[in-house]
């Protein structure tokens, strides 16, 4: 069996193991998207910002979705999928968290190539601290095989929007991009899908892997969460950048309110032409012998803390 491979060049020792894993193939659909929808994103706007319900919010708000109005290309960039009926709006009570529609994305079967369905949200220049909010579901059926890729966390160029894409395999130079991506993770095999969470990070410290390229790096839990397939759960991601020349970065995820994982020290950049500024939900499979479907609903960008709807079980946000 392999085993992703544990990091050892930390000068500190988290409460997390970092490894890699050998992901080939997501660069290309990131070219892919960039070609084909340069033109609209050209036409949209520079920053639009959404209601966020009812619930107070500590932060600024720098984008949100309910899914509840208009069409996607109103919201979204980037919007990609394997087949044309692989991604839109959900109506389906049982598949909706909030209100009368929910996002659907659907990696349809694809005889055991990749397949994706994903949309991309870009808030230029950027920010040095965000936290993103959502809500998600696994189809009861989702089965991944292996390899997969969630939701994508990127930092580029405040002078170049595509910096951070189509780099899979790279490491990041410290003025050029980052990623970190909050994932499932089957361990191949040890883990049932669709697997435990944790992040996928490209960062200039990062660990190179046996075969010379430079795979994202994973941030594990010590405990690992197995999120149940059919049923809804709110996901938050908080990203700090660190301070060009010092190592202060972090990042932290909670799941229903319960932090699960928080890494400091991290380097993501030595310029502040770095920023955080792309976000996207995708599902991207990268052996598709069968459709797997996620549900997401209530995203909610902020520069503070959000917590879930219900205000139950608030994590302290820092
Ligand atoms: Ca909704």
């Amino acid at each position: 069996m392999l085993h992703f491979w544990t990091a050892n060049r930390r000068t500190f020792q988290p409460p997390f193991t970092v490894g890699f894993q050998p992901i080939q193939t997501l660069g290309l659909s990131l070219l892919i998207v960039r070609k084909k929808h340069f033109a609209l994103l050209l036409a949209l706007p520079f920053l639009m910002a959404y209601s966020s319900g009812s619930q107070a919010l500590a932060g600024e708000v720098v984008f949100s979705d309910d899914f509840e109005s208009g069409v996607l290309a109103e919201r979204w960039e980037g919007i990609n999928s394997t087949r044309p009926e692989g991604l839109g709006f959900e109506t389906r009570a049982e598949y909706v968290h909030s209100g009368k529609r929910s996002l659907r994305l659907t990696a349809h079967e694809n005889g055991g190539n990749a397949s994706v369905a994903q949309v991309t949200r870009w808030f230029m220049p950027g920010y040095d601290r965000l936290y993103f909010r959502w809500y998600a579901m696994f189809a009861v059926d989702f089965d991944q095989g292996n390899l997969m890729h969630w939701t994508f966390i990127g930092g580029s160029r405040t002078d170049n929007k595509w910096s951070a894409f189509g780099t899979a395999g790279l490491r990041p130079g410290g003025a050029d991009f980052f990623t970190t991506m909050l994932e499932p993770w089957r361990n191949w095999g040890e883990y049932p899908p669709p697997g435990a969470l944790h992040f996928y990070t490209n960062y200039p410290d990062m660990t190179q892997a046996p075969d010379g390229n430079y795979w994202g790096n994973h941030f594990d839990p010590q405990k690992p969460f197995l999120p149940d397939r059919g049923r809804w759960y709110c996901f938050e991601v908080m990203v700090k950048l660190n301070t060009p020349g010092s190592r202060d970065g972090e990042q932290a995820f909670w799941i229903d309110g319960e932090k699960i994982l928080h890494a400091d020290s991290i380097r993501w950049r030595d310029s502040e032409v770095l920023k955080l500024n792309a976000f996207w939900f995708g599902v991207y499979i990268h052996k598709a012998v069968r459709d797997n479907t996620c549900w997401y609903d209530d995203l909610i960008i902020s520069t503070d803390y959000i917590g879930p709807e219900n205000g139950e079980r608030q994590g302290d946000g820092k």
